[in-house]
């Protein structure tokens, strides 16, 4: 763990540091506030482009708290682009994963910084594994709900946030006046980054999930307690083990992702467009 990072530090507030943080951004894109922000995980990355006019790119480990990107396939930048009804969306395309070991605090850094920066919308994108046999890898799928499996959380100390209505009803009701194809379903956050055994999958299945993935829960969770409003959608990239019948390979998952891209990140420009 590099003592560099001031979120490390056990004295320091991450608010400050997420204060900070926007500052930097401001300064660096010289746009004072954002009003939606969007990590865009594997599969959407092409989003960042359909969204408007990129008007300043900065790579993420140059803002306080941000660490460098961990994976093969995910950009480590942060973008100020100009929607074309003129507000400001924060592409964030450097995700910290709880798997990495760095602590919640960096997994939820980007989102505290969101919000920062004035963002009122937060939208989370992931690729993710389907428990729902119907799903093809390539379907993207509106988050309803979720069930935090890390055993962790981004909140510090006695703070009790409510999360019912964490995934917007109001914003899944717009994505799917956009696309009323969109299926929902309730997101599993597994730790990771090993996937997860079928008989795991059953259990998620059994407990109410349909969707697994390492990414989103916790951040979500962070999301809500800065008083954004979240909308969560995952790429299925994969059936989750056990579902489907052959084993699960990382390059599999891009490359589904890398296929689904064109339109998923097509169809979130829309719905980001119309927010
Ligand atoms: I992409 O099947 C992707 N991410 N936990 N399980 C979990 N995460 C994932 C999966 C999956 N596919």
């Amino acid at each position: 763990m590099s003592v560099q990072n001031p979120l490390d530090l056990p004295d320091s507030d991450p608010f400050d540091v997420a204060r900070i943080a926007a500052e930097q951004i401001a300064e660096k894109t010289g746009v004072e506030r954002h009003d939606i922000a969007l990590t865009l995980g594997s599969g959407w990355g092409k989003a960042a482009e359909l969204l408007g006019e990129t008007t300043a790119t900065i790579p993420a480990h140059e803002i306080i708290g941000f660490s460098k990107p961990a994976l093969e396939g995910h950009v480590g930048t942060l973008r100020s682009v100009l929607l074309p009804g003129g507000k400001r969306a924060l592409v964030i395309g450097a995700r910290t994963h709880y798997y990495e070991d760095h602590g919640v605090r960096r997994v939820v850094h980007s989102v505290r910084t969101a919000a920062a920066t004035g963002v009122k919308t937060m939208i989370l994108t992931n690729g993710a594994g389907g428990i729902k046999e119907t799903w093809k890898p390539g379907t993207p799928v509106l988050i309803s709900d979720h069930i935090n499996l890390t055993a962790d959380s981004p909140l510090e100390g006695a703070t009790f946030i409510d999360l019912t209505d964490l995934y917007s009803k109001r914003l899944r009701d717009l994505a799917h006046s956009i696309d009323s194809t969109l299926d929902e379903g309730v997101y599993c956050q597994f730790r990771g980054p090993h996937y997860e055994t079928p008989a795991e999958v059953q259990m998620a299945k059994i407990i109410g999930g349909h969707i697994v993935g390492m990414s989103t829960a916790l951040e979500a969770i962070a999301a809500r307690q800065s008083g954004m409003e979240v909308l969560g959608m995952s790429l299925i990239t994969n059936l989750a083990a056990g579902i489907q019948k052959t084993p699960l390979s990382h390059a599999e998952v891009i490359e589904a992702g890398q296929m689904a891209e064109p339109v998923i990140s097509a169809l979130l420009a829309r719905i980001v467009a119309a927010i």
